[in-house]
């Protein structure tokens, strides 16, 4: 997903990290490859100046905290305006109170409406929500065919329009409603039809489908290959009918990353959601704080950085992030993160600081035994400290003590020292996610 602008932005990243320290020469360098890779993406231009005066101006201004050096304090502060760029927080669909709650999908021909309206179903179904899709698409004989073959397909309900309520739309629209109300469906989801271009004849059609429905949200479904056209049609959209969130599709494609990256700061409206396929399944919730981790390839070093940071003092994560860099990581080291790991919460919350791509793909998905690492941190407590910095010394007397100390078995403390050893191995490929399945998981 957005690879060439990916490619490009950690390209620049790890000039900074190769900086131990930011002069006026390396900080301009750096954001002359950032502009160019936000214009070659086809970002807004108005976007680029200002992300490029805030980086510059907080780069000068914000103090700098202990536990990072200046390269990664600049990194963060990139990081953390991408993060505004793409909308800050992520925001969730809003549902009515009074029944149904209607989502009206809305946008340009072939940008990915009906498929999506079938994905927005399926979503809310996993909500244990009750959705009805109905396509007010009037024109068009095959909409009703193309949306019932969904419903079909997905095994949900599906609103099909005679042939006098599309002569009639007016009071069919209202006879959708109705039927969803007493039917208890909630959502309704209202596909709508596309035009190669905004016309006069369609908006007058979706205003007169909008004041009928009063919908909860109008959805703009924008084609991410399609860059800044896709936030040209988002912002004329929102002028004429009124928006009140965005979902970009194809963004599975080679799309650039250009509509992403500008289309909130354009129309002022959020991503709500992204589609990365044509199945149904292919939809995810939009976070904007980890798709500009993901963007910059630094989900590991960043996120692990700033966490710990507001859970413990800023020397330890200074010297953790070195270490997690640099592979100088022991036994001891390993106990303090799992100090900390209980001082974040659940294991489930710190599996989703790793970047979503790349080696740890699946990481999210796993199931964790948390017990296990409870067991861990009582056998590492029962060794010496000169035995956790050097496992290697752990023999097989030792290894009983230890076993004995920890009240755990011998074969437990055995599997600790291969998976630490294991895990040594993987974090040289950066393959953190082999040594958390692999040792961590319930089977
Ligand atoms: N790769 C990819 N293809 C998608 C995605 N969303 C939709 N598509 C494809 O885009 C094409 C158009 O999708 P539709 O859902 O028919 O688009 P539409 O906006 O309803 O089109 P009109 O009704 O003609 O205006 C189909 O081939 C979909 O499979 C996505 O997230 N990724
Ligand atoms: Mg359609």
């Amino acid at each position: 997903m957005l690879d060439q602008l990916s490619n490009r932005l950690q390209k620049v990243m790890r000039f900074l990290r190769g900086e131990g320290t930011i002069t006026e020469k390396n900080m301009a360098e750096a954001m002359k490859m950032l502009r160019l890779a936000f214009l070659e993406a086809d970002v807004n231009y108005r976007v680029v100046k200002e992300f490029e005066a805030k980086v510059k101006e907080k780069a000068l201004d914000e103090k700098v905290l202990a536990s990072l050096t200046p390269a990664q304090q600049v990194i963060k502060i990139v990081r953390d305006e991408l993060t505004e760029i793409l909308g800050s927080n992520m925001q969730s669909l809003s549902f009515s109170s009074t029944l149904p709650t209607v989502f009206m999908l809305v946008g340009l021909q072939g940008t990915g409406k009906t498929t999506t309206c079938g994905k927005l179903a399926r979503w809310t179904q996993n909500l244990q929500k009750n959705p009805l899709l109905v396509s007010v698409d009037l024109k068009r004989p095959a909409a009703q065919e193309q949306m019932k073959m969904i419903g079909q397909q997905l095994n949900l309900p599906f609103y099909e329009l005679s042939k006098t309520q599309i002569e009639a739309p007016q009071k069919a629209i209202k006879e959708i409603v109705a039927f969803a109300k007493d039917r208890g469906f909630d959502p309704l989801i209202v596909d709508t039809a596309g035009r190669l271009h905004i016309d006069d004849e369609l908006m007058e059609e979706l205003r007169m489908v909008k004041n009928i429905l009063n919908p909860t949200e109008v959805i703009y479904v924008g084609d991410a290959m399609t860059g800044q056209d896709a936030v040209k049609s988002a912002q004329l959209f929102a002028e004429k009918i009124g928006i009140t969130s965005i979902i970009l599709t194809k963004l599975d494609g080679d799309a650039r990353g250009g509509a992403a990256l500008s289309i909130v700061h354009v129309t002022g409206k959020p991503i709500k959601f992204i589609g990365v396929g044509e199945k149904y399944d292919k939809f995810e919730p939009f976070y904007p704080d980890r798709m500009a981790s993901r963007i910059l390839g630094m989900g590991d070093i960043l996120s692990l950085i700033e966490k710990a940071e507001k859970e413990a003092d800023k020397k330890e994560a200074e010297e953790l992030a070195r270490k997690l860099l640099k592979q100088e990581f022991t036994l001891e080291d390993f106990q303090k993160q799992l100090v900390q790991l209980k001082k974040m919460g659940s294991l489930s919350q710190f599996l989703n600081l790793f970047p979503t791509g790349g080696p740890f793909k699946n990481i999210s998905q796993l199931k964790i035994d948390e017990k296990k690492l409870f067991h861990f941190e009582a056998i590492i407590n029962s060794m010496t400290v000169k035995e956790r910095i050097n496992p290697r010394i752990i023999n097989g007397s030792r290894r009983l003590r230890i076993a004995k100390g920890s009240g755990r078995s011998v074969s437990e403390v055995n599997q600790l020292l291969k998976q630490f050893f294991e895990m040594k191995k993987m974090m040289k490929k950066s393959q953190f996610q082999k040594f958390i399945s692999g040792s961590l998981l319930s089977h």
